[in-house]
């Protein structure tokens, strides 16, 4: 029974040592613009911070302007608008898909638009509604990323 439990920890390690390397791939810096009065705004951050990103929190009085200047079109609009590497993240996006969207150059940033509940950050007890998170292409054109819950 000694071989088992050696097993045991040797498993217990190995997930120890991946989720170490999922947190240094996540150890990223974004801004985020928010309202001060948006309290599902910093439910997001906190969502951020807990999968390992440094968030620097910019508090706007007009997040109309900030959307406009950051390319973010209408029609994905939601409440906070972010920035990583030059490219948006507006609204309540899962943190792996701020993630993915480091590897994407073909995309000028990713949204969930409105504010759907379920989403990181707009938890409403058990409710799950379906979203997407959808890409805006280089050429202009919305692309579906992502959708959740997953299949
Ligand atoms: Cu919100």
């Amino acid at each position: 029974m000694k071989v088992k439990s050696k097993a045991v920890r040797l498993a217990a390690l190995t997930a120890l040592f991946s989720i170490t390397a999922v947190q240094a791939a996540e150890s990223m810096t974004i801004d985020v613009h928010r309202d001060a009065n948006c309290g599902c705004c910093k439910k997001w951050i906190s969502h951020l911070e807990a999968n390992g990103f440094t968030v620097v929190d910019h508090v706007e009085s007009d997040m109309a302007s900030v959307k406009q200047k950051l390319g973010v079109a209408p029609r994905l609009a939601s409440c906070h608008t972010a920035v990583i590497d030059g490219k948006f993240v507006e609204g309540h996006v899962p943190a792996a898909q701020v993630v993915e969207l480091s590897k994407r150059n073909d995309l000028v940033g990713i949204a969930v638009p409105g504010m759907p509940a379920g989403s990181p950050g707009m938890e409403v007890g058990s409710v799950q509604h379906a979203y997407q998170v959808i890409g805006l292409t280089n050429a202009g054109t919305d692309q579906i990323v992502a959708e959740y819950p997953g299949q």
